[in-house]
């Protein structure tokens, strides 16, 4: 037996085993792929199989003592590790009439986009905002936030909402942190909407000195997102892949309003046949109007509105409608984008 056979190496790599070393060689492939082959797949949770599950957890436990009332979407390929892409964590969560969700700050930042129920509030660093469906909403990493569903005379509904957080991409780094308040509900220093005053009419205070990474608004109205949306159907070209597609800013810099996920609204015209798309950012859409079929990978994933759905790093995605749709969606572009990695193609029409 000479020197390279096959016994004779694996016996080699079982003693160097015993003091934590392995040969680059036999790795070198699968460390450095052609091209991404993340574990993430692509991945549809329709809202009317999670819906009634999410009810039942509203009866099992109380937002207090939960402190945060949410079922996980798990990607199906990571199970255990709280993610729906290899970066990013995604649940829904409830709020019944009558409800608090403490006030408690943490280095994750994290988006809420609503998806159901109206008259809940959502209070960031001193004021609160009303949250409706559509509504994109942030709060900034260490950013003390409470959540709230007073009741009204009516009597008041539950009111859920898609969480998505930066959560294994600081658990990557070892960097988290979190505090809870002394109080179940912070103490309020501006009236509501001061925020959207101040920094959400394509101005900005005039003494305003920038302090943060993150947006100085944290609700972008639906409203106002559909209306844009409706006029650029009616007067600009499509995309060929996107139809019509924003993305949220930070009025400060231009770039996205969330240091670690960039955040979108696109609106597919009625009979829209998309052209094919792919990005290293992995990204979860949130379904605001309109049903379809969205093609990830090969795979044909039917949804309506509410459903969640996510399309993998550098997986081919397109789409199908026959109705209007509007898609939100956010990834982890940004970090992407300040690493110098990020890439994306877009088929011919
Ligand atoms: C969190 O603070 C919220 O504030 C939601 O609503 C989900 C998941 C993990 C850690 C903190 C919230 C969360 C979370």
């Amino acid at each position: 037996m000479n020197n390279n056979s096959k016994g004779v190496r694996e016996a080699f790599y079982q003693r160097i085993n015993e003091i934590n070393l392995f040969p680059l060689w036999e790795q070198l492939h699968n460390l450095v792929p052609q091209a991404p082959a993340g574990a993430c797949v692509p991945a549809l949770w329709r809202y009317s199989d999670v819906r009634p599950h999410l009810m039942e957890a509203g009866e099992l436990i109380t937002a207090q003592e939960a402190v945060r009332r949410v079922l996980v979407l798990e990607n199906p390929a990571l199970r255990g590790q709280a993610s729906i892409t290899s970066s990013l964590y995604a649940g829904l969560q409830l709020i019944l009439p009558g409800e608090i969700a403490p006030s408690h700050r943490h280095s994750q930042s994290a988006l809420r986009f609503v998806i159901e129920g109206q008259g809940a509030y959502t209070a960031v660093d001193g004021e609160r905002t009303t949250m409706s469906p559509g509504d994109f909403i942030i709060t900034p990493s260490w950013a003390w936030h409470d959540h709230g569903n007073p009741v009204e005379a009516e009597g008041g509904e539950p009111v859920v909402w898609l969480d998505g957080l930066d959560i294994p991409l600081v658990r990557f780094f070892d960097a988290g942190f979190a505090q809870n308040c002394d109080v179940a509900a912070q103490p309020l220093s501006r009236p509501e909407g001061t925020s959207l005053a101040r920094f959400g009419n394509n101005m900005l205070p005039v003494n305003h000195v920038p302090g943060s990474l993150t947006s100085p608004i944290f609700n972008y109205p639906y409203l106002r997102t559909r209306e844009a949306l409706d006029t650029l159907l009616r007067q600009s070209p499509l995309e060929p892949c996107d139809g019509v597609k924003l993305r949220y800013i930070n009025p400060e810099t231009g770039g996205s309003p969330i240091p670690t996920m960039a955040t979108f609204m696109q609106l597919l015209p009625r009979g829209f046949r998309g052209a094919t798309y792919r990005s290293t950012d992995a990204t979860v859409f949130s379904v605001v109007e309109g049903s379809g079929v969205v093609v990830i990978a090969g795979q044909r994933l039917s949804f309506t509105p509410k459903d969640t759905f996510i399309a993998p790093s550098w997986s081919s995605i397109s789409f199908e409608v026959d109705e209007e749709c509007v898609l939100f969606s956010f990834s982890d572009r940004p970090v992407q984008q300040a690493l110098g990695i990020w890439r994306e193609s877009r088929d011919p029409a």
